[in-house]
């Protein structure tokens, strides 16, 4: 990566926790992911775009503000970043998945809390992320109760804006979302001061769409067995696809896609046919967790899809684009986002029915359930997804784990079990 601590200087970084941070990532990248046989050619830009983590695109970002335009941060996949783009402003993912600046968060959080709202908080607290630091205002959400209160002390650091996600699925409860979703997009156009007109908004909704697409085309290809592309680099491109310039992203993907399709026609494979294959489901894997995927994938299995918010859930659905106007199409965004299947939902049937689903689809032969430490509504909606599982014949393993690697042994010893009964 070039010099760019000028750059971050003036971003205000706390320069030696961020070195340490930067220390951290190349050793675990080369052995999680420069290790793999055969990875597809096209992974190339997605290891340029990591190498780069803090460099490039945050020197867009800087470069967009410097032009007056807006960056906004949220930590949830409802957060519509099409009403972001409508307005001129970029959208990016601040969650992590490396326990940085846990000493900080724990000045203002309990210890016994979930890995990723500790991580955000360590970040912000530490001064460690020239994402958060790039963000004039985030999104947060009222999705499960730790980051509900999190972020009312996260309002201290940096503006926090609220969209109240609901907890059914009920009439009224669309009927409140989509009004959350109009008002975001009122205070949107407030604070970038750019009107949100139709055709913005249009291709926004487009331009989001078509990474979706370009990101249910990679997801197609894995069905393939020998699969041509391993889980840990697929898990890698659902992360970059939160934070990187959505066309050029989509691109990439779609480049990526053309290759693994000629690997498709050979026969070719990063795995030899019939390997064990496994579906994650669970809570996110934000970037750099790749502790367990690392795990299944050099115990003999491969994973061949996430139902994951980095994963199927962030791109399975899409807006629905049509000619409408304004109105019409918030009411569209609206209905895109209130699909997805997050377990503070109750009930949150969508889910089960999509794992068996997915299963079927994908030629699976097990899912690994992976909660983080403290996350109580996947934790308990674990014994939902084990009921269904049972009753379709599903091997399920359930594993609850946190962003540090002391439980490394324990859960490969576990892994590697599950895996020898898969096969
Ligand atoms: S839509 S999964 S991104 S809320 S892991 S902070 S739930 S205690 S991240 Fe999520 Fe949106 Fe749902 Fe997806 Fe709380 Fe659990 Fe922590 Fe979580």
């Amino acid at each position: 990566m070039s010099n760019y601590n000028e750059m971050w200087r003036a971003m205000g970084l706390n320069m030696q926790a961020h070195d340490q941070l930067l220390r951290a990532l190349p050793p675990t990248y080369h052995d999680v992911y420069l290790t793999q046989p055969s990875r597809p050619r096209g992974m190339e830009y997605f290891d340029f775009v990591v190498n780069e983590i803090h460099g490039l695109r945050i020197q867009e970002l800087q470069e967009h503000k410097k032009s007056g335009g807006k960056v906004i941060g949220a930590f949830c996949v409802f957060v519509p970043e099409e009403i972001v783009r409508a307005a001129g402003g970029i959208c990016i993912g601040l969650c992590s998945g490396i326990d940085i600046g846990t000493a900080e968060a724990e000045k203002v959080l309990p210890r016994n809390i979930c890995p990723l709202i500790k991580s955000f908080m360590g970040f912000k607290l530490a001064k460690v992320c020239p994402y958060f630091e790039s963000c004039d205002m985030v999104v947060g959400e009222t999705t499960c109760d730790g980051k509900k209160k999190a972020f009312e002390i996260l309002n201290d650091y940096v503006p926090v804006h609220i969209m109240e996600t609901p907890h059914m699925k009920k009439e009224r409860d669309r009927a409140l979302w989509l009004q959350e979703v109009n008002d975001f997009a009122r205070l949107v156009e407030e604070f970038t001061g750019c009107d949100i007109k139709g055709p913005e908004l249009a291709k926004a909704i487009q331009e989001v769409n078509g990474k979706r697409r370009a990101l249910r085309r990679l997801a197609e290809l894995r069905k393939n067995d020998p699969a041509p592309i391993s889980g840990k680099d697929s898990l890698l491109i659902e992360q970059i696809a939160m934070y990187d310039d959505v066309v050029r992203f989509t691109n990439k993907v779609n480049e990526l896609c053309d290759e693994l399709e000629g690997k498709v026609k050979n026969g070719e494979g990063v795995f030899p046919r019939k390997t064990p294959r496994v579906i994650v489901t669970g809570t996110p894997m934000a970037i750099p967790n790749w502790k367990v995927p690392h795990i299944i994938e050099t115990s003999g299995a491969v994973i061949v899809a996430e139902e994951l918010c980095t994963g199927l859930r962030y791109f399975e659905n899409e807006v629905a684009e049509g000619d409408g106007n304004i109105e019409a199409m918030l009411r569209n965004i609206a209905d895109r986002y209130l699909g997805i299947n997050c377990a503070v939902f109750t009930p949150n049937p969508g889910r089960m029915e999509k794992l068996v689903q997915l299963v079927r689809e994908y030629n699976a032969d097990g899912v690994v359930h992976c909660t983080l430490s403290f996350c109580d509504p996947y934790a308990v909606e674990a014994n939902r997804v084990e009921k269904v599982l049972k009753k379709e014949n599903i091997p399920l393993l359930k594993i609850e784990t946190g962003y540090d690697q002391e439980d490394t042994g324990q859960l490969k010893t576990r892994i590697e079990a599950f895996i020898e009964m898969l096969g």
